[in-house]
């Protein structure tokens, strides 16, 4: 299955049936006055999220979808009949923008939330309607009235609750292996992962979260490097974001400039986004001496002026990350806690949330504009042909641990 998380697509709403032009006839009822029915309505566009979609991959094959017109009015006073609504399935999480003025129509976070996208159109009323005491053999009728019709973009994001950041072969995906069922390749090479994995983190009964692997950072991301920004906004529905940084990086860089070059690209990215609560966790703490590791991590802390959490972990053997994963799990209640005591900070975190994405379209967008310098992201984000649909590194999963 292929990971796609955007998707343009048209939805035509379907017309309202004509009203009928009819009169009664029948043997012996001379005159029988005006008989025809009204046309009936046309279908809407409505688009469900499903639990069990996780791409929007099925909308890469067919873009156009129009909902059934209404039938016209038949004599006797029949009515027609109804357009059926047209439902179309999306992942959960997916948020719905018109496409022709980016004007978000709505997010779609929960199973079985339904958007109605464009409103099927009204019947045309039958001759019976126009009927008057001044005017009993009318022949006027109305036509149905016309479905909306829009063009819309589909983008989905995950819904994850943290969401790993690092540079490649940083072990995100060897960290997300460690403490999840989730098993995303793992190599020593750059991008080896390609798209985001998610991965439950079940800590005990009722006691899980939800983590993002999203495909390493690069410098330069933020202008079409690497792989670019185009899977950072997977990360602007997480709460926490997870700073790995790769003590002993295997290409000899330095982790003090590789850590402050992707605090860079994440600011180029979204400002609010870089403002969302961080950790560091230092991993691969195994390859060196408890001094090395002490040193590294105090020049990391001066070099950024830290003074957020700081984990030190080894993904490859698990030693710290129980310890992490519990500290997630009680951050991310002790949020939840918060905002069911005072809503208002609900609201301020969907106002937040809101924000991220329109900073990460406009990006993407700015992105888009500037093809020149940004091939990689252009192609990206234009990519139709499908010719790695059988490639394992496209693979997202989602496993429950059961
Ligand atoms: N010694 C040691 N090696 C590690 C640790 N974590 C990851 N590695 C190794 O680092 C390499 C890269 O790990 P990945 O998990 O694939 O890194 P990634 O961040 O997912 O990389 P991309 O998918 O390319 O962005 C692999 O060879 C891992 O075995 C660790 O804690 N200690
Ligand atoms: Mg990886």
């Amino acid at each position: 299955m292929k990971f796609v998380d955007e998707a343009p697509i048209g939805v035509r709403a379907g017309k309202g049936g004509g009203g009928c032009l009819s009169f009664r006839r029948e043997k012996y009822i001379p005159r029988g006055g005006p008989d025809g029915g009204d046309g009936g309505d046309g279908g809407s566009v409505i688009l469900e999220a499903d639990a069990d979609l996780n791409t929007l991959v099925d909308y890469r094959f067919q873009r156009n979808f129009q909902a059934q017109n209404g039938e016209p009015g038949k004599g006797r006073n029949r009515a027609g009949r109804k357009g059926e609504d047209l439902i179309l399935k999306v992942p959960v999480g997916t948020t719905v923008i018109n496409a022709d003025n980016d004007e978000v129509l709505g997010d779609l976070t929960t199973a079985g939330q339904q958007l109605k996208v464009a409103q099927g159109g009204f019947h045309g009323l039958g001759n019976t309607r126009f009927k008057s005491s001044t005017n009993r053999a009318p022949r006027q009728t109305s036509p149905g009235s016309e479905g909306d019709v829009l063009s819309l973009r589909l983008e989905l994001k995950l819904l994850a609750d943290v969401g790993l950041l690092g540079l490649p072969n940083a072990g995100k995906s060897t960290l997300i292996r460690a403490v999840s069922a989730a098993t995303p390749k793992v190599a020593d090479y750059p991008f080896t992962t390609l798209v985001p994995n998610l991965g439950v983190v079940q800590l005990g009964p009722y006691r899980s979260f939800v983590m993002a692997d999203v495909p390493g950072l690069i410098e330069g991301a933020s202008s079409g490097a690497g792989l670019g920004i185009r899977f950072l906004k997977h990360l602007t529905r997480t709460r926490l974001l997870l700073h790995l940084v790769d003590l002993l990086p295997a290409d000899g860089s330095d982790p003090v400039q590789n850590t402050l070059s992707i605090h860079r690209e994440l600011d180029n990215f979204s400002h609010t986004l870089a403002r969302r609560d961080r950790w560091l966790v230092l991993n691969k703490v195994d390859l060196l001496s408890d001094q090395e590791v002490a040193a590294i991590r105090q020049s990391l802390l001066d070099a950024l002026q830290w003074t957020g959490p700081v984990y030190q972990i080894s993904a490859l053997s698990g030693a710290g990350t129980n310890q992490l994963c519990e500290d997630i799990h009680a951050y991310l209640e002790h949020s939840k806690q918060r905002e069911i005591e005072d809503p208002e900070l609900l609201h301020q975190e969907r106002a937040v949330q809101a924000q991220m994405q329109l900073e990460a379209r406009q990006q993407i967008e700015k992105l888009r504009n500037e093809r020149h310098a940004t091939q990689g992201i252009v192609d990206d984000l234009n990519d139709d042909d499908d010719d790695d649909d059988d490639d394992d590194d496209e693979q997202m999963e989602v496993i429950y641990r059961p």
